[in-house]
């Protein structure tokens, strides 16, 4: 049932034919490096100029603008956690940023969502246990929100591939 609705791409998420692709954005939501320089780079400079208006985002929380320049009419743009030994509430605001994600894609009417593996790169959240979380977050919302029909998990790299694979194969 779960392996349905989601599926692991390897790849960059930028060229995401989907609804909507999440940013794994900092708290100003003025761009940064890795997938967040990326998106920015794709969508244009309207992009930043839309995220300027949003003025911030906590962590785990998630913003919504437009897609601009992506084929994703949508950029949902998230705030994962810092990685910080682990006892500080950093396996529950990686969570939230998964549903809340999702969350304003259903209210949205988004159906089809693509997750870059958030926090995992400069943020440096250990990776099995950051994938551990993403597949639990978005099986269980995807079990009670049906009108979220697809969630692809965007690995840049073959390691980040190999650990979803693992995972998801388990669940
Ligand atoms: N498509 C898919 N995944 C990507 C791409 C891409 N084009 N580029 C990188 N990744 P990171 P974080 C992967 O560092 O750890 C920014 O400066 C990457 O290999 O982008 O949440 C923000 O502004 C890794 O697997 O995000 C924040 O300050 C994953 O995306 C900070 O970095 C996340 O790596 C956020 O750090």
């Amino acid at each position: 049932m779960q392996n349905k609705t989601m599926e692991i791409v390897e790849g960059d998420i930028t060229a995401q034919s989907v609804d909507a692709i999440v940013n794994a954005a900092n708290t100003s939501l003025l761009g940064g490096g890795g997938v967040d320089g990326a998106i920015h780079r794709a969508a244009g400079p309207e992009l930043l100029a839309e995220c300027r208006t949003l003025q911030g985002c906590p962590t785990g929380d998630a913003r919504l603008t437009k897609g601009y320049r992506l084929l994703a009419r949508w950029v949902i743009h998230t705030v994962g956690p810092v990685w910080r030994g682990g006892n500080n509430f950093e396996d529950e605001l990686l969570g939230n940023c998964y549903r809340r994600s999702l969350e304003i894609a259903v209210k949205t009417g988004i159906r089809s969502v693509a997750f870059p593996a958030i926090s995992t790169g400069i943020y440096g959240f250990p990776l099995e246990r950051a994938t551990r979380i993403a597949v639990r977050e978005v099986g269980a919302f995807l079990a009670k929100n049906p009108a979220i029909e697809k969630v692809f998990f965007v690995c840049f790299d073959r390691h980040t591939h190999d650990c979803y694979q693992r995972v998801l194969g388990e669940s």
